[in-house]
């Protein structure tokens, strides 16, 4: 008997506990346990699909080649790049053919979004846009090059979190 009450009353806590942590109004008065325990299972689901494609990504803007922003003068050349709700911009070089080797860790990342770079001449004024691309990535180390008015070189890793694989670190071991 007092067994049976003990099962009870943690049957009664789980049950409250759950409530607490989901919406109490999915768990009516006549479900029972297997029910409940399906309610756990799916919110497990949705949290380990949300923890897919994530990696971490560094991205080094190396050199733009070629630029020819101000005619016979030098460009005023700067490089800027997107990803998610990142954005950086390099520092200004005069160069047509500038090196930046600018490094950026971004961090643990979604891996399903594009990378844009753009390259510009500063002006006073209106700035020229130069070059403009947008790349989706792979895991790995990765170098590309996009074309415009010259062209830029950019380098990559993307490293998929723990337990993840395929091209965006999509898939589970
Ligand atoms: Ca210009
Ligand atoms: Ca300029």
């Amino acid at each position: 008997m007092q067994s049976y009450l003990t099962s009870g009353f943690l049957l009664l806590s789980l049950l409250l506990q759950i409530g607490t942590q989901c919406d109490a109004a999915a768990f009516a008065p006549g479900d029972n346990l297997v029910e409940t325990l399906q309610g756990v299972e799916m919110v497990d689901s949705d949290l380990s699909t949300r923890r897919n494609m994530m990696g971490t990504l560094s991205v080094v803007i190396i050199r733009a080649l070629g630029l020819n922003g101000d005619g016979l003068m030098q460009t005023n050349a700067v490089a800027r790049m997107w990803y998610s709700s990142f954005y950086y911009q390099t520092n200004e070089i005069k160069s047509d053919n500038p090196t930046w080797n600018a490094v950026y860790n971004l961090g643990v990342v979604e891996t399903h979004l594009p990378l844009k770079v753009e390259v510009w001449d500063k002006d006073v004024g209106k700035d020229d846009l130069l070059i403009s691309c947008t790349k989706y990535l792979t895991q790995g180390m990765h170098t590309f090059t996009c074309s415009g008015n010259g062209q830029v070189e950019v380098k990559y890793s993307l490293v998929c979190e723990p337990g993840l694989t395929g091209n965006q670190c999509q898939v589970g071991k």
